[in-house]
């Protein structure tokens, strides 16, 4: 609307982090998990080596915006047994999702036998340990969230299938291992933004109303595919409700590092930071090159989707 502020204020110094800041030799940074650790934030990122395949940095920061990387990678695909199997292409798009003193990592794990979802730990964010590779191939994607339901964890994942369009599940465990009684949750749209396909992007956010999740949907064109972001609201204590999905958008590829660079027009999210002014820190990477950050008001986003909302499971 004319003269209305966008939803998503975009931080004035975007982007934020590119691969010329790294002190060891990456072709991007991108699509970065961010957390807060104490009076710091945290931002694991993904970056490109120069053979095309993916490692983990991490970059903190004091106040969100300016991050400093550190002088080694966090995490590269893993040596020991199934992990070296599973990922020796790399490790790819992590999550964070804080539980007590404890931070999940999920991940992308790259292979010849496709895509599957790891789970790492650390609380310290100076030492990692793997715990399991928690899927089969093809997925990934998958969001934990940051509190239990009924005494089972759960998480938001996206299976991939050669006969529905690729849509968002709720899969739940016992103990972060063993995942089960997945149900879908949210289905692309047709001749909408999100029609090709959906992901979980940003570990989901507690708020007064319900789960805000933000998440990531593509829309096919002749010039190649257009990434976005959406939000969605879960029921409070039952996840696997939807109360609404937004309609329209809250973030598309505009800034020019966003349209062009490692692949073009991506706007994409693998972490968000609720603040408690009522705002939250949304941060994307901006066409898989470079990383960027932007300021939302919660209650807007809640408010689109429920006063704005379209069929959850399609039509
Ligand atoms: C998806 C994933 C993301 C990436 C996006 C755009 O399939 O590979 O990691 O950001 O494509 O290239």
């Amino acid at each position: 609307m004319p003269g209305k502020e966008p939803i998503v204020q975009r931080y004035r110094n975007n982007p934020i982090l590119s691969p010329k800041d790294i002190p060891y030799p990456v072709a991007t940074v991108h699509n970065a998990g961010v957390t807060k650790f104490g009076d710091r934030y945290i931002m694991l990122f993904r970056s490109h080596k120069h053979n095309g395949r993916c490692i983990l940095g991490v970059a903190d920061s004091t106040n969100g915006f300016d991050f400093t990387p550190r002088p080694e990678p966090f995490m590269v695909a893993g040596t020991d047994g199934d992990f070296a199997e599973y990922e020796a292409f790399g490790v790819e798009d992590p999550r964070i999702c804080q539980m007590g003193d404890e931070y999940l990592i999920t991940y992308s794990a790259y292979s010849k036998h496709g895509v599957r979802i790891g789970l790492a730990r650390t609380t310290d964010w100076q030492t990692v340990e793997r715990v399991a590779l928690i899927s089969q191939a093809d997925m990934r994607n998958a969001v934990i969230f940051p509190q239990k339901f009924d005494g089972l964890y759960a998480r938001l994942d996206r299976p991939h299938s050669e006969i529905s369009k690729w849509s968002m599940w709720i899969s739940y465990s016992p103990d972060l291992v063993h995942w089960g009684q997945s149900k879908l949750v949210m289905k692309p749209l047709v001749y909408h933004w999100d029609e090709m396909k959906i992901g979980p992007g940003a570990t989901p956010i507690r708020t007064r109303w319900g789960w805000l999740n933000i998440f990531h949907g593509v829309y096919p064109t002749m010039d190649g595919s257009v990434y976005r972001l959406g939000v969605a609201l879960h029921n409070l204590d039952d996840p696997s409700q939807i109360l609404g999905v937004s309609d329209r958008w809250i973030l598309e590829p505009e800034d020019p590092w966003e349209v062009t660079g490692y692949v073009h027009n991506v706007v994409f999210t693998c972490g968000a930071v609720p603040e408690d002014d009522g705002t939250v820190k949304i941060y994307w990477g901006s066409a898989d090159k470079v990383m960027c950050v932007g300021t939302a008001v919660i209650d807007e986003l809640v408010d689109l989707c429920q006063n704005d909302a379209r069929p959850a499971l399609g039509e």
